[in-house]
């Protein structure tokens, strides 16, 4: 039987961070976030949210360009192709080439209206087994190091069982010694988010092995698999890309290349379930540990990121923390809290498993657009 896709609804609102989110690529203090709705002919939907950034910095997309996509170009596709389960929605996107993120936010929607026709929660739908994931922090770079090591003793308090911390060009070494100083026995990784290169700073970067660090995440360019393989035969510490893997076919490369040993997989990036399944099956298939990464998202994006992690393989802690860490309000209903043991409890409910706080996220939008999918 047909989804009977009906109609996509795309929302944009606009939540400020309960603090300013620093990277080595810029600074975040409000989040533009791109809500999908998608409907049936019944009027049953689903929710998805597209993790575009405002700015062009993390990869080539924007919410901007997210919409445009979305709407011109996702919509056609998919009244064309007449889908019946969302484990084919990926092959019905496949001609537009990139854009992960845009279609991964309407591929997320249809499976959580797949799996709520389905009678079922979401993580279940998509073959999950976890029934408590695991999770860990990413504290984005600071005004000083005190205020660092602050925060780092606020969420090892608080029971994230892995804290990993923002490096820039400058603060190769420096932030991650102040921090194991501090905590020697806590598990702690770092972010470059491709701020340095091979040339420059293989020796600097190096100097990282002497702290026992989990991973290093994507220290060079997202393109640069080759570079990140030369950097890997010189460190001990585990390299874990992040930018560089949108597909399953970087994943493969970068194993052959031996450029990492460890997989940062986020549902937007990869654009979607399908594909996310697919990195995760290759990666366990070779014993490569995954892990599922953030990207400031709201609940309902938080939602599906632990739907993901419930897969097979999601054996290190997500990228996936309390929604009262980054939101003053939460846009679901209970928000995702986090157990003293750093864990988070699979909701059981059907989709998502969250309720969405409509009436919330009416108040919050100052832009939206429907695309009928149907001709009458
Ligand atoms: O590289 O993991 C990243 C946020 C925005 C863009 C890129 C990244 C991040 C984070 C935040 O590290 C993780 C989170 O959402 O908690
Ligand atoms: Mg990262």
């Amino acid at each position: 039987m047909s989804l009977q896709l009906e109609r996509i609804e795309l929302r944009e609102i606009e939540l400020p961070l309960k603090s300013p989110f620093e990277t080595s690529f810029g600074r975040t203090t409000r989040r533009r976030i791109l809500i999908v709705r998608i409907f049936n002919r019944d009027g049953a939907y689903g929710y998805g949210e597209c993790v575009a950034s405002e700015n062009p910095f993390f990869n080539h997309e924007t919410i901007d360009t997210a919409w445009l996509i979305t709407t011109k170009h996702v919509a056609p596709l998919l009244e064309k192709s007449q889908i019946e389960t969302a484990s084919q929605v990926n092959d019905a996107l496949a001609p537009i080439r990139e854009n992960r993120m845009a279609k991964g936010g309407v591929e997320a929607a249809i499976w959580d209206l797949d799996s709520k026709l389905s009678g079922e929660p979401l993580w279940r739908h998509i073959g999950g087994t976890q029934q408590e994931i695991v999770c860990g922090v990413s504290i984005g770079l600071q005004d000083s190091t005190e205020a660092l090591l602050d925060k780092v003793g606020w969420e090892v308090d608080s029971g994230y069982q892995r804290i990993k911390i923002k490096i820039k060009r400058g603060k190769i070494w420096q932030l991650a010694a102040a921090v194991r100083k501090r905590f020697p026995a806590i598990t702690l990784s770092v972010d470059a988010n491709s701020a340095y290169r091979l040339d420059t700073d293989t020796e600097l970067l190096k100097r990282l092995d002497d702290y026992n660090l989990l991973m290093m995440e994507q220290p060079l360019m997202p393109g640069d698999l080759l570079d990140h393989s030369k950097l890997q035969q010189k460190l001990q510490t585990p390299i874990c890309l992040d930018e560089s893997i949108v597909c399953l076919a970087n994943a493969r490369h970068a194993h052959e290349l031996d450029a990492c040993r460890i997989i940062n997989i986020k549902l937007g990036r990869v654009g979607g379930f399908s594909e996310a399944k697919r990195i995760q099956s290759f990666a366990q298939e070779h014993g490569i540990p995954v892990w599922c990464g953030g990207m400031l998202e709201s609940g309902i994006g938080r939602a599906h990121n632990i739907a993901l992690s419930t897969l097979p393989g999601f054996t290190l802690p997500g990228d996936i923390s309390a929604s009262s860490r980054y939101w003053n309000e939460a846009i679901i209903e209970p928000p995702v809290t986090v157990s003293r043991q750093g864990t988070i409890h699979v909701p059981t409910g059907l989709g998502i498993g969250f309720e969405v706080r409509e009436d919330l996220i009416e108040a919050l939008t100052v832009r939206r657009e429907t695309v009928h999918l149907t001709a009458h």
